[in-house]
């Protein structure tokens, strides 16, 4: 046995993770009660190490970004969940919307960039059409024709199939034909009932959440997936909202990437908690990275995690950054601090700092070479 293999050997048996190292080097699928050990374990440095094993095995030394513009039409939301501060009443005084008009000049604005990702998400709104929600497709559509529209999460599709008086599936396939190509991952929270009943009660289940998903992927319209911590969560319930993506995935291999989303408190009933701290943040994301064997990417969303976590987590587990964003309105409005747009090369040199081959990519992790 080499050296290094001694040393390594002998810091997962003093973490008391000898057994989930030995599962790790022979690509074996991590179980709950693995997930579980992951988590309550103090050796954050063991669990990272761990999660950087398999992404270099997955993903090498390249860490991606993507140049991407985020669009909000509207935070006017029928659901009010509670862990929410975007959305608002219709008549508060921080309540907007955005005609078809207002999303063509937000796009206008950036037509100089090289942007190949349109990400558009919004809220429960009380009055738009399914008309509006075509109109968008077709708006961002128009302008951007090789970008990937990535828009409306599992949450806002179930409201627009209400709206279309069509099921699911049909609605899924319209959207699509008209021009949008893949769902983002939000809307997921914790599928736990306990927590849903108690964060966002008026929104849809976990169940459903997964079902609109795998529908998607069945139709040819990937997707990412979420999962919001660091509010009133369980481990255990973090490692079964992990295993139905995990589960899901193995069904459909729909979904493209997995989030672990930072909660915000400030703005919401819940802003007595504390802003979750490092240890937390790349925990997540190392436990993700080790239990999810069969999704390929984790993105340390760095407008949630702050640039310096974010560059760090990249050595616990996460191969991608996000974006260039541009303008972001959910964490903004519940106290985030870091800014709302970076620039390619600040992205760039975040992964080269950190000893990573920066890549730009697409919405699918295609890779976009430049000249
Ligand atoms: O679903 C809401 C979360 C999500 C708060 O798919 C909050 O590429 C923290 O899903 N504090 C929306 N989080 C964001 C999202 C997303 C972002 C970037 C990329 C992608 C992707 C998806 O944000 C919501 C919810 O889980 N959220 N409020 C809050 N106070």
């Amino acid at each position: 046995m080499e050296e290094k293999d001694i040393f390594l050997q002998t810091w997962m048996k003093d973490a008391a993770l000898e057994d989930i190292y030995s599962k790790v080097l022979e690509g074996k699928r991590l179980s709950r009660e693995d997930g579980i050990r992951l988590y309550q374990n103090p050796n954050l440095l063991a669990v990272g190490k761990l999660a950087d094993i398999v992404r270099r095995k997955k993903n090498g030394n390249y860490a991606t970004y993507v140049y991407n513009q985020h669009i909000n039409y509207s935070n006017i939301c029928l659901n009010r969940c509670r862990f929410c501060a975007f959305g608002k009443d219709e008549n508060a005084h921080d309540a907007f919307e955005l005609s078809l008009e207002k999303i063509e000049e937000a796009i206008q604005q950036r037509m100089q960039e090289p942007v190949t990702e349109i990400h558009i998400v919004g809220s429960i709104h009380p009055k738009f059409s399914y008309a509006y929600y075509l109109g968008i497709i077709k708006t961002v559509k128009r302008l951007r024709p090789k970008a990937i529209l990535k828009a409306f999460t599992p949450v806002e599709i179930a409201h627009i199939a209400k709206l279309a008086n069509m099921p699911v599936k049909d609605t899924l396939q319209e959207l699509h034909a008209a021009g949008l190509d893949a769902l983002p991952g939000g809307g997921a929270e914790i599928f736990s009932h306990r927590v849903r009943q108690e964060m966002c009660p008026e929104k849809l289940s976990g169940e459903e959440w997964l079902n609109i998903m795998k529908t998607a992927h069945r139709l040819g319209i990937q997707s990412n997936a979420t999962m919001l911590y660091g509010h009133i969560e369980r481990i255990e319930e973090k490692v079964d909202h992990i295993l139905a993506i995990r589960e899901a995935q193995d069904e459909t291999q729909g979904f493209l990437c997995f989030i672990p989303l930072a909660f915000h408190s400030q703005n919401t009933p819940f802003a007595y908690l504390p802003t979750t701290c490092g240890i937390e943040d790349l925990k997540n994301i190392a436990v993700s990275r080790l239990l999810l064997d069969n999704v390929l990417h984790i993105k340390a969303y760095w407008i949630m995690l702050g640039l310096k976590l974010a560059q760090v987590a990249l050595s616990f587990g996460a191969d991608d950054l996000d974006g260039t964003i541009f303008e972001e309105k959910i964490a903004g409005m519940a106290g985030r601090t870091s800014p709302d747009s970076l620039t390619v090369k600040t992205l760039q040199n975040l992964i080269q700092e950190a000893g990573f081959i920066p890549r730009e990519r697409n919405t699918y992790f295609y890779s976009i070479k430049k000249g």
